[in-house]
C-alpha cells in the first residue's frame, strides 16, 4: 500500500476523551472513530488489524475441530422467553420492536439461537460432540462504555458453542478450548492467564476467564507469581486427547489464580508463599464456561442416548473478546512515541520510508523494495508522500509497524538502507535486496 492513496487519518493532537493508551493511540493512529457512545467504525487500519485477529482465532478453532458458522446479530424475544432470560438479562439488553409489533433484541450471546438450531437438526447421541462457532457482533448495553473498544457497546466477539451426551465429554470440549485459548493468545504475542472466575449471566459453575495483566486492566486479579512463568511454547496437542488436554488444564490451574470474584483471602494466603502473592488488574480477553443443562433442558433440546432414552444435551459456550483483544494488545505493546504490533497482527509487515520523494534514486530504490516484498507475498506500507523525514518517522513510529526500510540518497550511494526494528530501535544497514530478504526470514516467507 502506498500511503499517499491510503486512508490513515493520524491525529496530531492527543484526543481529550481517551483515558488509557490503547484508546489514545487507536485514535492518534487513524484504527477507530467514535460512531456514538461506545461504537465505534473500524477504518482500514484498525480494521485490518482486526482482521488479522480473527484470522489467527479462526485458524486455532479449526485446529481444535470446531466448526465456523454466522448466526444474525438480530435474535427473536421468544427464544429468550423459553430459556428464561429475556427478563433475566436486565438493561444492558437493547430490545426492538419490528413493524409487526414483535419483539426483538439485538444478540448480546448466543446460548438459544445456537440451542434452537441444534434441537431442529440434532436428536441422536451418534451425532456428538459437536462444537459450532462464529465471529459475530454483540450489543451490551454497557451503563459505562469506556476506554475505546475495551469496554464497547457493540463489540465483536467470537463466541462457540459445545455440545456433548455427558458431564465428562462436555468437560473434554471445556479443557479443548482452554488449550486453544492459550495456543491463539500466545500466537498474538499475549500471555493470557486463565483465572476462576465468576460465571455472571451465561451461567453454570464451571468457568476460568483469560485474562492479560494491564495496570490499565478492568479486572482485579490475584495469583501466585509463579503463573506467569508457564508457557504453552511450541507444544502440539492431540485435541481428541483427553488425558493430554487436561494435562495443559491441570498445569495452569495449579497454581492460585483468580478474579476478585472468587477471590479468599484465607485461600490465597495458605496456598501462595508471601513473596509470590500478587494482586493487580488485567484485561479479560476471554472467557470460557461449562453450564450443563440450563439451557437445553427448558429449551427441549435433547438427544437419545445408547440405551434409547431422550436425555438433555451438556452444553458450554467459549467467548474470545477480538475487537478487546485489538486495545489488550496495545496496552501491552507500547511507548511514548506509539503503538508496537507483534509481527503476528501487525496490519503492514514493515514501512518503507523515502527520506526523499521525487528523487530519482530513492523512488526507484523504494519501488523496487516495494516490488521485491510484494513478489514475495509480503505487505509492505511506503511511505510516498511529500512529508518531512522528522513527520514520516513519527507517523510510523505511531502506528507501530515492527520493522522500517529506510531509504536515503546518502546511503543508497554506498548500496545501503537502513532496517529499523520499532521494538528495539535498533538499526542496520544492508543493502536492498538484503532488507527484503530480512523481512521475508522474519515472517517465514
Ligand atoms: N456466551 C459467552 C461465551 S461465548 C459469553 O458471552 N461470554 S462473555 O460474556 O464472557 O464474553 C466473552 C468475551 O467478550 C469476554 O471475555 C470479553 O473479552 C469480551 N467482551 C465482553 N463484553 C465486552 C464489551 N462490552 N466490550 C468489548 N468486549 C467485551
Amino acid at each position: 500500500m502506498r500511503l499517499s492513496r491510503y486512508f490513515l487519518p493520524v491525529l496530531k493532537e492527543t484526543p481529550a476523551e481517551a483515558q488509557i493508551a490503547s484508546h489514545r493511540l487507536m485514535l492518534r493512529a487513524g484504527m477507530i472513530k467514535q460512531a456514538s457512545a461506545g461504537i465505534y467504525s473500524w477504518l482500514p487500519m484498525g480494521y485490518k488489524v482486526l482482521r488479522n485477529i480473527e484470522r489467527i482465532v479462526h485458524e486455532e478453532q479449526a485446529r481444535a475441530g470446531h466448526i465456523a458458522m454466522l448466526m444474525p446479530t438480530l435474535q427473536s424475544a421468544d427464544l429468550w422467553r423459553e430459556s428464561g432470560r429475556y427478563d433475566a438479562y436486565g438493561p444492558e439488553m437493547l430490545r426492538i420492536r419490528d413493524r409487526h409489533e414483535r419483539d426483538l433484541l439485538f444478540g448480546p450471546t448466543n446460548e438459544e439461537l445456537i440451542t434452537d438450531i441444534f434441537r431442529g437438526h440434532v436428536s441422536s447421541y451418534r451425532e456428538l460432540p459437536l462444537t459450532l462457532y462464529h465471529i459475530q457482533w454483540k450489543f451490551r448495553d454497557e451503563i459505562r462504555p469506556r476506554f475505546g473498544v475495551m469496554r464497547g457497546r457493540e463489540f465483536y466477539m467470537k463466541d462457540g458453542y459445545t455440545f456433548d451426551l455427558d458431564r465428562e465429554g462436555a468437560l473434554h470440549a471445556y479443557n479443548r478450548h482452554f488449550v486453544s485459548y492459550l495456543r491463539t493468545f500466545e500466537r498474538m504475542g499475549l500471555q493470557a492467564i486463565p483465572m476462576q472466575a465468576e460465571s455472571g449471566p451465561i451461567g453454570g459453575d464451571t468457568t476460568h476467564e483469560f485474562l492479560v495483566l494491564a495496570d490499565t486492566g478492568e479486572s482485579e486479579v490475584f495469583y501466585d507469581a509463579a503463573v506467569t512463568d508457564i508457557r504453552m511454547g511450541a507444544r502440539d496437542i492431540a485435541y481428541d486427547d483427553r488425558a493430554a488436554c487436561q494435562t495443559v488444564v491441570d498445569e495452569f490451574t495449579a497454581l492460585y489464580a483468580r478474579t476478585d470474584d472468587t477471590h479468599e483471602d484465607a485461600v490465597f494466603e495458605a496456598e501462595v508463599p508471601e513473596a509470590r502473592r500478587r494482586r493487580g488488574r488485567a484485561i479479560e480477553v476471554g472467557q470460557i464456561f461449562y453450564f450443563g443443562t440450563k439451557y437445553s433442558e427448558p429449551m427441549g433440546a435433547t438427544v437419545t442416548d445408547p440405551e434409547g432414552a431422550r436425555v438433555p444435551v451438556h452444553m458450554g459456550s467459549h467467548g474470545i473478546g477480538v475487537s478487546r483483544l485489538v486495545g489488550a494488545l496495545i496496552e501491552a505493546f507500547h511507548d511514548e512515541a506509539g503503538i508496537i504490533w507483534p509481527e503476528g497482527v501487525t496490519p503492514f509487515h514493515c514501512g518503507i520510508v523515502n527520506l526523499r520523494q521525487g528523487d530519482a534514486a530513492t523512488d526507484a530504490a523504494c519501488e523496487g523494495l516495494y516490488a521485491a516484498l510484494a513478489a514475495k507475498g509480503l505487505e509492505p506500507l511506503y511511505d510516498d508522500t511529500e512529508e518531512r523525514a522528522g513527520a514520516k518517522f513519527a507517523t510510523m513510529d505511531l502506528i507501530g509497524l515492527p520493522w522500517r526500510i529506510t531509504v536515503g540518497p546518502r546511503g543508497l550511494k554506498a548500496g545501503k538502507v537502513e532496517l529499523t526494528s520499532r521494538r528495539s530501535g535498533e538499526s542496520e544497514e544492508l543493502s536492498p535486496e538484503a532488507a527484503a530478504d530480512r523481512i521475508a526470514q522474519i515472517y517465514g516467507v
